[in-house]
Order: C-alpha cells, then structure tokens, then sequence
C-alpha cells in the first residue's frame, strides 16, 4: 500500500494524475490519517489513533465505573500495551457512561471479603495508580461526570484535567466521609496538585467540589461545555506533543519521581496497613452503614 501510494506521489509531482487517481489518493489519504488500532478489553474501550498517536480510553463499567478487581487489571494491561506501543505517545482517559467519570474504587471489594482478597485488590490499586501517575505519555482526563474517590485519584494522575462545564458534577477525595482514610500516596498526589492547605482541608472533611468550585481550586485545570470537551482534548493534547517526548518525560519524571518511589518503597507494608484497616470491625461497619445510605438515597 505504502509502494502504491509512493508511486501515486511520483505521478502527482509528474502532473500526470487522471481523476480516479486523484479519488484513490484522497481516499486513501483520508484512511492513512484516520486508521485506528482497537487495545479494547470488556470494560475498557481503547482506540489507538495511528496518525496523531494518541488513545483513547473509554471506561465502560456500568452503571457507575466502579474499579473492581476485574477493571483494574484490565486497567494495567492496558496501560502496560500502550506504553509498550512507540506509535502511542498520547493517553486521552474518559468515560462511555453518561455523568459518571467513575465512583472510585468498587466498595463491594472492601467488604466482607477475605485479608488474602483485600491484599490482591489493594496491589491492583497500587498498580493502576504507579501505570497512570509514571506513565512515559502525554496524559489528560476527560471528566465527564460525577468522580469521587478514587476516580479523582485516577484524575489526578493524568498530566492535565478538563471537567464538562456543569455544576451538578463533583469531584474530590470523599474518604473520610465513608469512615475511611485515604493512604499516603493518594495524599501526595493531590498535594502536588493543589498544594497543602488545600489537601488538608480535602481529606480531613472530605470534600467534594463542584466543577466550578474544583476549577478555583485547580483540581481541574479547565472546564469546557460537554459538547465541545473532546475537541478541547485532542487540540491540548496536540499543544503537550508539541514538546519533544524525552524533554517533557524527563521534566515529568523528575517532578513525579520521588512520589512514586515513596510507594515503591514502602508497597508491601501499604498492603498490610490496607488490609488490617480495612478487616477491623469498626471499618467494616461504616462500609456497611455508607452502602445502605446510597441504596437509601437511590430509593428516595
Ligand atoms: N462501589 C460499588 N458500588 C457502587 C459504588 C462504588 N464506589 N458507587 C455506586 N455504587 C453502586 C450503588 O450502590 C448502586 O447499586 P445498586 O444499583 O445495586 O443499588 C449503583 O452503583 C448505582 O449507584 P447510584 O444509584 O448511586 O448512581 P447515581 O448515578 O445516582 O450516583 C455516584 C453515582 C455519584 C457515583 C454515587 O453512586 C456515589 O456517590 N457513589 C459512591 C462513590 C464513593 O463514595 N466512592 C468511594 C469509594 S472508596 C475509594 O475510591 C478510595 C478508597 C481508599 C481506600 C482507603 C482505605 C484505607
């Protein structure tokens, strides 16, 4: 194809070109420029644009997103042939499902299971957060809706945030507000993005902010009207892959290193204040309690 094409150029600049060549060449063209490669799993749907080389990642886990054992993995290996793929040097992470960019992590996966289970998903957890924070691409969250918890982690872990233009939707690190309390390295990663004070006041009181609120606050770092947000994306994401790849990822690196090595370092002893946290009895009552509350909300 790419010969046939080399000769139909070699015809062009002879000026000998007949109209159906010239409708091969346009055709052809528009295929070359459009040609996607298809990563996707069951919950996660991922096209690789082969010109611009930029993915899109389009979770679809109804109804809410939640990041279940099963989603995280799929996840990661995701992320692992993305970064493996030269072509693919920009990650654009969304969500298929309408007003939900993610619930967080899968609540049903911190309750009533086994220390074994609760070890496994927190590695799994660990594990999407060290892919997306260190990832070598270029990457931007598309919050188009609701996403609490861990799906503002997933958020924060992107390069850049564009949030739908729409008060209705939040965003935070609600943990306390389950009984819970949001590990080191959730603190650290939002702390690089708001700073102390703010973080402080985040997680102790486990606040959620509107779009517009999350904007004053740069959590998000714009807010675009829901029809307009994709086109916003690939035109920012052209601005980051402007910069040469090693320079950007070496400035990415350098601020985001010692984050991730403060995990690395002390992952195994994360693991086990998780599952010791999250077995007490205590911890599971409020769980219990926090889900009956959002079936309660959902039938009132
Ligand atoms: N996990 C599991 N199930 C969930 C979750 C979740 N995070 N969120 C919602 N669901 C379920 C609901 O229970 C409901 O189930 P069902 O249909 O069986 O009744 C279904 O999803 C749909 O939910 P809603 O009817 O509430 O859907 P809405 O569209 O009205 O609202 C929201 C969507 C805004 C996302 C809302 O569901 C919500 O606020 N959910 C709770 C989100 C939340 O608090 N997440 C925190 C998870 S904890 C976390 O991510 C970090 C933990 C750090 C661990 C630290 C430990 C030491």
């Amino acid at each position: 194809m790419a010969a046939a094409w080399r000769s139909c150029s070699l015809l062009a600049l002879s000026g000998r070109f007949t109209v159906q060549q010239k409708l091969g060449r346009a055709l052809y063209q528009s295929q070359w420029v459009t040609s996607h490669r298809n990563l996707s799993t069951s919950q996660i749907a991922v096209e690789v644009n082969e010109s611009t080389g930029v993915a899109v990642m389009k979770m679809k886990k109804p109804p809410v997103n939640s990041l279940n054992l099963d989603f995280l993995t799929q996840f990661s290996i995701c992320m692992e042939k993305l970064e493996l793929d030269r072509g693919c040097r920009g990650l654009v992470i969304t969500s298929a499902i309408p007003k939900i960019f993610s619930a967080g992590l899968d609540i049903l996966e911190m309750y009533g299971k086994t220390d074994e289970h609760y070890a496994e998903f927190w590695r799994a957890v660990q594990e999407m957060w060290l892919k997306l924070y260190g990832s070598n691409m270029a990457t931007i969250a598309v919050i188009n809706g609701n996403s609490p918890a861990g799906g503002c982690l997933m958020a924060l872990s992107c390069d850049y945030r564009i949030m739908t233009e729409n008060p209705k939707y939040s965003i935070g690190l609600n943990e306390t507000l389950l009984g819970i309390v949001a590990p080191f390295w959730f603190r650290d990663t939002m702390i690089n993005s708001i700073g102390n004070r703010a973080t402080e006041l985040s997680l102790q009181l486990g606040l959620m902010y509107s779009a517009p609120e999350a904007l004053k606050i740069g959590l998000v770092d714009e807010l675009i009207p829901e029809d307009k947000i994709y086109e916003t994306a690939l035109n920012t994401m052209s601005r980051w892959l402007a910069v040469p790849d090693h320079a950007r990822q070496l400035s990415k690196s350098i601020m985001r290193k010692a984050t991730v090595d403060r995990l690395l370092t002390h992952r195994e002893s994360d693991v086990q204040n998780f599952v010791s946290f999250i077995s007490r009895e205590s911890i599971q009552k409020s769980l219990g309690k926090y889900m009956e509350k959002l079936k309660q909300r959902k039938e009132t």
